[in-house]
């Protein structure tokens, strides 16, 4: 049995939501824990524990750094400085010695604020999964394009954290964005006619909540001048707690990383010789495991 601390970004990107639901509902998997990062994450471990009420399940959840307090600008003073997620972090570690596996499915500042308060964490920890980063320009309209800043959060909104996380040695595992936002990692309009046919209360929730987010990603593509082909139905989080799940579905590559920040350009990861050793989580069969994820979060498996 996994023994799960989510770290999620939840309340905006609807992904977050169905990955908290997919591993709640993951018979593989013990969801102990939930932190909040980012913007109002109080008001995000509100929405995380409805969801779980829905599911009759019952992790801890805690607000983490919030409002763009990257680790750089901890110390300012005039928003949420609410820490518990450091501390739960922390503590979990030496409940679970060897045995905890976080997921970050939000950028990662609460995980580079636990490091900092002791830095034999990833000793402790069985693996850091984390969704985010890209290693290639995307293709977009057919054609490889600059990654549009703010396009992927987890990664570029905290540039720090990501530096200090990668210099820890945490057995660390990344799952690209090359490898999920592909037409291939979108759902389908057959999935979702599947998803939607379903009205148990956890896949009620997760419609509306989907139906609130098709909207405002919309606008926020809109507004940001990028290009609307980014306005998909991308499963991102969904795709990382799967690999948790079914890592059949899976390749690792075993590679040395670093990154560069140029001319306030989206800082891709690189192949380097002398880079930080990670495992990239490469998905092979995205039918498969789409079919999986679907069939788990309605309760056929
Ligand atoms: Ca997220």
């Amino acid at each position: 049995m996994i023994q799960l601390l989510i770290d999620t970004d939840v309340g905006g990107d609807v992904d977050d939501a169905f990955a908290i639901a997919l591993a709640a509902l993951s018979n593989r998997i013990n969801l102990i824990a939930i932190t909040t990062s980012t913007g109002n994450t109080i008001n995000r471990v509100k929405i995380a524990s409805k969801l779980v009420k829905t599911l009759n399940k019952n992790p801890e959840i805690v607000a983490g750094i919030g409002n763009f307090h990257t680790i750089k600008n901890q110390d300012h003073t005039t928003t949420n400085r609410q820490n518990n997620a450091t501390e739960l972090i922390l503590r979990l570690s030496h409940k679970y010695p060897n045995n905890l596996i976080i997921a970050g499915i939000a950028p990662l500042t609460n995980i580079a604020h636990a490091l900092k308060k002791d830095s034999t964490l990833p000793k402790r920890i069985k693996k850091l999964v984390v969704l985010g980063g890209f290693m290639n320009q995307p293709k977009i309209n057919g054609k490889q394009q600059q990654v549009p800043l703010g396009f992927e959060y987890n990664l570029c909104t905290d540039l720090k954290a990501l530096d200090l996380i990668l210099k820890a040695k945490f057995n660390f595992f990344l799952l690209l964005g090359d490898y999920t936002f592909i037409k291939k990692a979108q759902w389908t309009k057959q999935e979702l006619k599947r998803l939607y046919a379903n009205n148990q209360p956890i896949i009620l929730k997760l419609i509306a909540m989907k139906k609130i987010w098709d909207k405002t990603l919309e606008k926020k593509i809109r507004s940001a001048h990028l290009p609307k082909q980014l306005v998909k139905h991308w499963l991102n989080d969904i795709i990382l707690i799967e690999y948790l799940i079914n890592p059949d579905f899976f390749e690792i590559k075993k590679v040395k990383i670093n990154f560069e920040i140029k001319n306030n350009k989206y800082p891709l990861l690189k192949k380097v010789q002398d880079g930080y050793p990670i495992n990239i989580i490469k998905p092979v069969k995205y039918r498969n495991l789409k079919k999986d994820i679907l069939d788990q979060l309605i309760n056929k498996v």
